[in-house]
């Protein structure tokens, strides 16, 4: 059949389910059921091929943050394609595209004042790795190889990437992770839906010595970096206490290892910053990004470097031998260029520290009192519900749902029901919507979310999950 032929929905899932391997997906359930079919998408809507229309909470994959239907970036892209659709940066060449991203970035990231191209965030991850081990081999401390990562941490699905990641599924196959990564808890409070017999306050202190003990046990001097997500996204948007991330900021110093954001969800004004250290209030050293540096609108990702590794790596570094085909691929980095300069022209940044985000916040703060929700916290544009079973008077004394129920799926099949894509990981159900959502949408948003609840609950009560 001709790609351009419209087909009807049962066409077109026969058809994926006959060629098109879905990433982190059982094909054979997939196959039974059939996928969703998306066809088009304007501002903050998606429709399917059953002209079904659909409010995007998830940005798409958390990268949509201009929203969807931006002539700037796709006249961009077009302008790009007839001037040079491609050239490398390998042989001493670069392109204008490139060279003016590389200079844009460095503006909006102070202290990062170059940049290495990848494809994608994994990509940008598997850089990190490779750039840190190198930098330590400059600097004359080639025994520093290990990366300290935390459990249920989400760095890409390269085997670097993967590595990286705390995902103990993806660990389970493939023959991951890697040498040289090990990996310490999370700094989540609701650990096993219950809450640690702490303050936040205090659990997040105590959440970042658990790094030092393990620096400790390694030896310092074997150890290169620490890298984490300053907000954790595909976790569950696992929101930090306050205290966690200066404190590990400070281990690092004291014990000389660098400190890598992986930025790939918080960068480019998810968290009401540019990027999410700054809101957490730390300074890394490198910063990986991808994801919303497009608004997904082509694939690119990469590492912003900062200052200090930089300038071992230009000054004693030589060659580094590493780099993709599309490293500073020109259509990619002037879509990046339009998609910058809209998020600053829009004011999107701000928008989300002083408006979107607050109102946001509000809101979730009377979604906390529904008898299905135990804890409810936004950070920018990201926000998270804990579903907990029985709601006591203080939600802390509350009971998590037993893990046969599933009841973040459960919800979240009510939502693909109602029009509405929220996430579920685990017991959490998480949103990130683009970040030119209006308050009038976000009203709108809301009441979906608020009528999904109520579904959910009353299904649990008619399964006997919950009273
Ligand atoms: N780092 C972080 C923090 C990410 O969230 C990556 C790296 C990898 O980026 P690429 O571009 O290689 O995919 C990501 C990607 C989910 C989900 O289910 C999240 C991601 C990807 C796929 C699914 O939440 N994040």
């Amino acid at each position: 059949m001709q790609s351009t032929t419209p087909r009807t929905t049962q066409q077109w899932q026969a058809a994926d389910s006959a060629h098109f391997l879905h990433p982190f997906t059982d094909f054979k359930g997939l196959a039974r059921k059939g996928s969703r079919i998306i066809e088009r998408a304007d501002n903050i809507y998606l429709w399917d091929s059953d002209g079904a229309k659909i409010l995007d909470a998830m940005s798409g994959l958390w990268c949509v943050n201009v929203g969807y239907g931006q002539q700037a970036l796709v006249d961009a892209a077009a302008k790009q394609m007839q001037q040079l659709p491609f050239y490398n940066a390998f042989f001493q060449t670069a392109t204008p595209p490139a060279i003016a991203l590389a200079e844009l970035l460095a503006d909006v990231a102070p202290g990062f004042g170059h940049v290495f191209f990848s494809g994608s965030g994994s990509e940008g991850n598997d850089t990190i790795v490779r750039m840190v081990r190198r930098y330590w081999d400059v600097m004359g401390q080639p025994e520093r190889t290990v990366i300290i990562s935390r459990h249920n941490a989400y760095h890409g699905s390269t085997m670097a990437g993967a590595s990286l990641g705390g995902m103990a599924g993806m660990h389970a196959q493939g023959g991951l992770p890697i040498p040289g990564i090990t990996h310490i808890e999370q700094p989540y409070w609701w650990d096993h839906g219950r809450p640690a017999g702490l303050t936040r306050d205090e659990f997040g202190l105590k959440a970042a010595r658990w790094l030092e003990d393990r620096i400790l046990e390694i030896g310092a001097d074997k150890v290169a970096a620490f890298i984490g997500e300053p907000v954790q996204g595909a976790g569950g948007v696992i929101i930090p206490p306050a205290t966690y991330w200066p404190e590990i900021e400070r281990i690092c110093r004291k014990h000389g290892i660098l400190l890598v954001a992986d930025e790939v969800i918080t960068g480019f004004g998810r968290t009401g910053r540019w990027f999410g250290s700054e809101t957490m209030g730390f300074k890394p050293d490198l910063m990986t990004f991808a994801k919303g540096v497009t608004s997904g609108y082509i694939p690119l990702g990469g590492v912003l470097v900062g200052d200090r590794v930089a300038e071992a790596l230009i000054e004693r570094g030589g060659e580094f031998n590493h780099g993709y085909t599309y490293s500073g691929h020109p259509v990619a980095c002037a879509v990046a260029l339009a998609n910058i300069g809209l998020i600053r022209e829009l004011g999107l940044v701000e928008r989300v520290h002083d408006d979107v985000g607050p109102y946001l916040a509000a809101h979730y703060r009377e979604l906390a009192q529904h008898p299905l929700v135990g804890d409810a916290e936004t950070c920018g544009l990201m926000g998270a519900l804990l579903l907990v079973k029985d709601k006591a008077a203080d939600p802390r004394d509350s009971q998590p749902f037993a893990e046969s129920v599933e009841i973040g799926m459960a919800c979240r099949a009510h939502c693909f029901r109602e029009g509405l894509i929220m996430r579920a990981v685990g017991d959490r159900m998480i949103i990130a919507p683009p970040l030119v959502i209006t308050r009038a949408q976000i009203d709108e948003m809301v009441a979906l979310i608020r009528r999904c609840l109520d579904l959910t609950l009353a299904q649990a009560r008619r399964e006997g999950w919950a009273r």
